[in-house]
């Protein structure tokens, strides 16, 4: 037998190709360290003129590489891109640094997250049949693949978009995410740079039912059981003489936020207050006799809040952003009215109590965090933020007490313009602490330990988000709670239901 090793090398050459056909056929590829694994993209429907394709690529080597380029004989232009969520839109971006494959690390191209786009295409991409391409890798080079040719939905994530709006290309890129959260929880993520967005929030919230701790308490046995907590001062009686029956707060806030860098968003907030209050005074030896009732109202601008948002991460699914800002004590807190005295008298131009002034007096921190997902129609979020007094006291010798929020949300958009959302918001807050000389009395609200406390909220909402070109962008909220559980300090109004509505629009 002539065996020569010329026949022999071509005999490797031949079973090398056999096996680097019969791997390519398998779908990998390797170029240095890289191992491209299963590349493929979908039949193109007629007249298209781009295409996706996605693959696995991991990195055997010990310093990291990144895929920069690439070709394919029918696309004109060849980009690698990566999904972000843009102006509340999931939105396909290019990646003009390329896309990095740590050491080690295995990086999946897939429907709706990291992919090439073939642009530009001048012929079709069948099923069942393979096209050959190339990828460029900063470090590794370049490398042939072949990408088989799936069926036009391959891959597709989840079945809202079947027969939808989405029939053009790249369906199953998602194209719209779980949608927002709801139209309360605000500083949920960044914006892209030179990206703004300006927002206006209506804020309702009725409280009208006495509570001591978590049990309820009529009026009538507060004015006879209460201590007063200025008992003992000259004409001062031993228990509480006026009650809060109803209490309304309102706010409308004008926000603002602008992309600054790729991580960096600046946001303001300005708050118009305005509340209400009816109490009922009683009179007598021990406080047995309804005397009469009175309202009193305050109403200007609140704190200011300004800061800064920070995008920790954000991929095509989920996002971390803290946010860091101050409230400025820009809201009044020496507001005056009337209120009917237990001698019959009203009395005007007084200081109203802690609750009824327009700001905290104080310099604040409001840090927040907040953590959001989406898996295709549905979308969850948590996000804690906070109110901390950064001064002892204020010009009037108190600070209110802190304030710590937990709020977890989930949402479902039914349709590309409708989301709802059901949402549960714990809260407390601390007392008062200090006391303003100015404000006295055997008034409830005049006792600094009758602030702040522990509550369970439930809210449902809706996020109307129109898709008609004028108002894309926009976005319409409403979102309604109703306290579930509550656990005040004190005695003092318990909350009602509130209410936030609200429209935000991105530039
Ligand atoms: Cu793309």
């Amino acid at each position: 037998m002539q065996f020569c090793i010329r026949s022999l090398r071509h005999l490797m050459l031949a079973a090398a190709f056999m096996l680097a056909s019969a791997l390519a056929v398998a779908g990998e590829f390797k170029a240095g360290n890289l191992v491209i694994t299963d590349p493929w993209t979908r039949a193109t429907p007629k007249g298209a003129r781009v295409g996706g394709g996605f693959m696995s690529i991991t990195n055997r080597g010990t310093k990291a590489d990144r895929l920069i380029g690439g070709s394919l004989p029918q696309a004109g232009r060849f980009e690698v891109h990566e999904m972000a969520v843009v102006d509340d839109v999931m939105k396909m971006r290019e990646l003009k640094n390329g896309l990095e494959i740590g050491p080690g690390e295995t990086v999946v191209l897939k429907p709706g997250s990291y992919h090439v786009m073939f642009m530009a295409l001048t012929e079709g991409l069948i099923e069942g049949e393979s096209v050959d391409g190339t990828l460029r890798f900063a470090d590794a080079g370049a490398v042939r693949i072949t990408y088989a040719v799936k069926a036009m939905g391959a891959g597709r994530r989840h079945g809202m978009h079947k027969g939808g709006h989405m029939k053009g290309h790249m369906a199953g890129h998602g194209g719209h995410h779980g949608g927002p959260a709801p139209i309360s929880v605000m500083g949920v993520h960044s914006m892209a740079p030179g990206k703004f967005m300006l927002g206006y929030r209506f804020m309702h919230m009725n409280m009208d039912e006495m509570k001591q701790g978590s049990g309820d308490i009529s009026s009538d046995t507060v004015a006879t059981t209460v201590p007063n907590h200025f008992a003992g001062m000259s004409g001062q009686p031993a228990t509480i003489r006026v009650v809060p029956t109803e209490m309304e707060t309102q706010m409308h806030m004008v926000s603002g936020m602008v992309g600054i860098t790729d991580r960096i968003t600046a946001m303001a907030m300005l708050p118009f207050v305005r509340k209400k209050m009816t109490m009922l005074t009683y009179s007598g030896a021990t406080g047995t006799t309804r005397l009469g009732s009175s309202t009193a109202t305050t109403s200007g601008i609140g704190d200011v809040k300004v800061g800064g948002l920070v995008k920790i991460f954000q991929d095509p699914v989920s996002s971390l952003t803290a946010r860091l800002a101050l409230s400025i004590p820009t809201g009044g807190i020496e507001e005056t009215g009337s209120m009917l005295m237990p001698s019959g008298m009203t009395m005007t131009g007084r200081r109203l109590a802690y609750g009824m002034q327009l700001g905290s007096g104080t310099f604040d921190l409001i840090p927040a965090l907040t953590y959001m997902r989406h898996h295709g129609a549905f979308s969850w979020g948590v996000q804690y933020r906070g109110v901390v007094r950064l001064e002892s006291e204020n010009d009037e010798d108190y600070s209110l007490g802190d304030i710590h929020e937990l709020d977890g949300w989930a949402g479902y958009r039914w349709t590309p313009w409708l989301q709802t959302s059901v949402r549960l918001n714990g809260r407390t807050e601390g007392a008062i602490d200090g006391q303003d000389p100015n404000i006295m009395g055997p008034a409830i609200g005049a006792d600094p330990d009758n602030y702040g406390g522990d509550r369970l909220t439930g809210f449902l909402g809706v996020n109307i988000t129109p898709r008609t070109s004028v108002l894309k962008g926009t976005r319409f909220g409403l979102d309604v709670g109703m306290p579930l559980y509550e656990d005040v300090n004190g005695t003092r109004l318990g909350a009602g239901w509130s209410a936030m509505l609200g429209v935000t629009r991105r530039f």
